[in-house]
């Protein structure tokens, strides 16, 4: 095998630093590379099985469900409700959370979109889960509050992107690690350790620019910078957010969901803050980058419900806060 580090022995490692920490932690982490490594078997055959296409159901975002979606669920809600230091988990794809109400020495809450750009599945575009990690308010007993945090009080978050390889991003609080999983061990290897967005040397942007006529003019003066600028940038966009985000931490670049006018029932844009904005966000923030809704640190945001959503700007800090004061001039 080669010298990559496996993930338990990073985790492990990584631990020591903590001297309150006696384990707990670092087997929610396993639980959760687990659900991953479990997903990523399903999404690699999905062509193979029938598993492809939907199910004829809608999640509580009256989205049509996926059977990966379904599937992606249950994996991680099934693995986690045996992990007693669990006393709860949220999803995208569940209207209300699930408490463990068994798990009286819980500690930690999860919250997680388990397969987010599912759209993309039949299409064979990489996709991935999104996972955040929160201390309970009051070890022992999980309620609605656990799950309506500010981002900034995240322990833990990551996502797991299914693409040519799957790759586990991670971050708990010290810098951010990719592991690519070795399918042919089952192992998760550090491949990436202490992940920076790089300073801009390429320049890409991600947005879908189908939605142009819909935004604030702020925001199409700052697309209309990029494409005019005597260095353009190189527009990326897949239509799968931890596939756009990844490809961005990697060479440097912004994503952004801008808030549009083209649907009145989603003012605030389209992703979600706890389970998509949040757990990306703290990747971000750790990984040297910035984060914001246009005019405020998603990190810094009080959820007032668990589906709600939030313009995101996200990516290399220099990129993000040019966006900003586009979308904040007074220029009409
Ligand atoms: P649009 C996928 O459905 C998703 O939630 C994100 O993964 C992605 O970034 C976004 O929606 C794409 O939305 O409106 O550009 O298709």
């Amino acid at each position: 095998m080669n010298g990559n580090l496996q993930l338990q022995h990073f985790i492990l490692n990584e631990q020591k630093k903590f001297p309150y920490a006696k384990g707990d932690f670092t087997l929610l982490l396993l639980d959760i590379a687990l659900a991953g490594k479990i997903i990523s078997r399903e999404v690699n055959k999905a062509g193979l099985v029938e598993i492809l296409g939907l199910t004829g159901k809608e999640n509580i975002q009256g989205e049509q469900v996926q059977k990966l979606d379904e599937f992606s669920n249950s994996t991680i809600v099934n693995i986690l409700s045996r992990n007693d230091t669990v006393g709860g988990c949220a999803s995208e794809e569940m209207a209300d959370p699930v408490y463990f109400h068994k798990h009286t020495n819980a500690k930690y809450c999860v919250i997680f979109d388990p397969l987010d750009g599912s759209s993309n599945i039949d299409v064979n575009v990489s996709i991935g889960t999104i996972f955040s990690i929160y201390k309970l308010l009051n070890d022992g007993e999980c309620t609605e509050n656990d799950f309506l945090r500010k981002g900034k009080e995240q322990l833990a978050s990551g996502y797991i992107v299914y693409g040519s390889s799957t790759m586990l991003v991670l971050t708990t609080g010290e810098g951010v690690h990719g592991f690519t999983l070795d399918p042919s061990l089952g192992e998760f290897l550090l491949s990436h350790p202490n992940m920076k967005f790089p300073e801009p040397s390429k320049r890409y942007y991600s947005v879908n620019e189908g939605n142009y006529k819909y935004w604030d003019k702020g925001v199409q003066r700052y697309v209309d910078h990029l494409k005019n600028d005597e260095k353009p940038f190189t527009l990326r966009y897949i239509g799968s957010l931890v596939s756009d985000f990844h490809r961005n931490l990697i060479y440097g670049g912004i994503f952004f969901y801008p808030l549009d006018h083209k649907n009145k029932e989603k003012p605030k844009g389209k992703l979600r803050l706890m389970y998509e904005a949040n757990p990306l966000s703290l990747i971000t923030k750790n990984a040297g980058g910035l984060s914001t809704d246009g005019k405020n640190e998603i990190l810094d945001i009080k959820p007032e419900e668990l589906h709600q959503r939030v313009p995101l700007y996200i990516g290399t800090k220099s990129f993000v806060e040019e966006a900003m004061s586009f979308i904040n001039s007074e220029e009409k």
